[in-house]
């Protein structure tokens, strides 16, 4: 077999099964990444959905016998909304991250991997392969980067020339010896307009995060927000991009080249107040197919609560009251509370005098008090 045809036949191909970009690296281990990754551990900067083996994280080799190479792939999505939500008075919307909007982007790369994954064990039978998807052992940023896929961003995105940051990322670890790709140059060059838009101040240094104080991972948590984020998390009811939609590499940047990845305004900027009420059932069939749901239902109706929090909505105090009456969860009927006390009113004031009497979770009643303090001051 010629490997150098064969790559330029897959490169081909990967365009005909709708793969955006395509770039080739060893299967070296990443050491760079690994003190990184070690560095971040000590300093408490991870968010804890990484794979917590380092050395897997680093080695190719713990993960495929003998590898000799990694294909990154990049697909482009969408950063703006082909329809627009005639906006109604008094309606309040959250909104999801555009890595959330369409079909789950783990199940469109998946699909696309398996097909890259069968052409090349028709050509070479006995290759040896390995796909992965974000869930994966290694850093997808790290394999894109080194890949030639795109530079590492001061907010930490991968960035491609092409199509920005708003790429979702996905590797095959192979036994077949690739050419390398040489990675790209580093273009942020003296700017620093993430790091100036990141609403926490997550992004410490240029390409370094502290994940805990970052805005898309508490939207992904399951418990109370810390206070001092709740305010700064404005409407969004999952994930976060303003170190994305503030990089001057992503302007005018729209990419509709997948169906599945197309969004419906109503399910991803949704109307706040029915989210509270909804059912299981309710939240699959309409949320159900997004990658923001994978945490379930609650961490977005908190969600949900803070932005109605946000907005000063009153409408919604009546729905806010239900939840903090009846709800089983701490989290949901702490939030609550807290929302109440920020929106005011005489019916908010009434149901956290009462509940104040019969509330026995501590985590509750310190909210419920938190809630009053706002409302007497
Ligand atoms: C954990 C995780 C998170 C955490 C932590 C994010 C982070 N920056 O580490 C949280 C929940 C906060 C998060 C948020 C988001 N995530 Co996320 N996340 C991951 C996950 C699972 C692991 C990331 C990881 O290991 N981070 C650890 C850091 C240390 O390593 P790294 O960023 O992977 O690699 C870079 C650094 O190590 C750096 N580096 C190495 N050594 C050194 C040394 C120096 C000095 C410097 C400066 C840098 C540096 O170079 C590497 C390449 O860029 C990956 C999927 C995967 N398996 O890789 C997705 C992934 C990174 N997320 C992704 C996305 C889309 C997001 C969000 C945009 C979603 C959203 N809209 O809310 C935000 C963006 C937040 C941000 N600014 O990073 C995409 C990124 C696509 C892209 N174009 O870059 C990924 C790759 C998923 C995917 N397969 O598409 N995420
Ligand atoms: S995703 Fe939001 S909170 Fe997280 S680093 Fe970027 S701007 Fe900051
Ligand atoms: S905003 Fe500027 S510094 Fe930040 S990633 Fe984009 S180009 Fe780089």
């Amino acid at each position: 077999m010629n490997v150098n045809q064969f790559k330029e036949e897959l490169i081909a191909y990967s365009k005909e099964i709708g793969i955006d970009k395509i770039g080739f690296t060893t299967a070296a281990p990443f050491t760079e990444l690994k003190n990184r990754l070690i560095r971040q551990q000590e300093l408490g900067f991870q968010s804890g959905f990484e794979e917590p083996d380092i050395e897997k994280r680093v080695n190719p080799s713990l993960l495929l016998e003998e590898p000799r190479s990694i294909i990154a792939i990049a697909l482009a999505y969408p950063s703006k909304m082909k329809i627009r939500l005639v906006s109604k008075k008094g309606e309040r919307r959250g909104i999801f991250s555009r890595a959330s909007w369409g079909m789950d982007y783990h199940h469109i790369l998946r699909d696309r991997l398996k097909k890259l994954e069968a052409f090349i064990l028709e050509k070479v039978p006995d290759a040896r392969v390995k796909s992965m998807v974000d869930t994966g052992e290694l850093s997808d940023r790290a394999v894109a980067e080194r890949a030639g896929i795109g530079w590492s961003g001061k907010n930490c995105a991968v960035i491609t020339p092409e199509f920005g940051s708003y790429v979702y990322l996905g590797e095959m670890i192979t036994s077949i010896p690739f050419e390398p790709d040489t990675p790209i140059e580093d273009q942020c060059g003296t700017c620093s307009k993430c790091l100036e838009a990141c609403p926490t101040g997550a992004l410490v240094h240029g390409g370094q995060i502290n994940a805990q104080q970052c805005i898309s991972f508490l939207t992904q948590t399951k418990g109370l927000i810390p206070d001092e984020f709740r305010e700064k998390i404005g409407n969004r009811v999952y994930g976060c991009d303003s170190c994305q939609t503030a990089c001057p590499a992503n302007k005018g940047k729209d990419f509709h080249f997948h169906e599945e990845m197309e969004t419906n305004p109503e399910i991803e900027k949704p109307l706040l107040t029915p989210i509270l009420k909804m059912s299981n059932r309710e939240f699959k069939n309409k949320f159900g197919h997004l990658s923001g749901s994978w945490r379930g239902k609650k961490p977005i109706q908190r969600n949900a609560m803070i932005a109605l929090a946000h907005f000063k909505d009153e409408t919604a105090v009546p729905d806010l009251v239900e939840v903090l009456q009846n709800e089983q969860s701490p989290v949901m009927k702490g939030t609550a509370a807290w929302a109440l006390g920020k929106i005011g009113g005489e019916s908010a004031y009434t149901a956290l005098e009462k509940a104040r009497k019969t509330e026995t979770d501590i985590e509750v009643q310190q909210e419920i008090e938190k809630g009053l303090r706002m409302l007497n001051t």
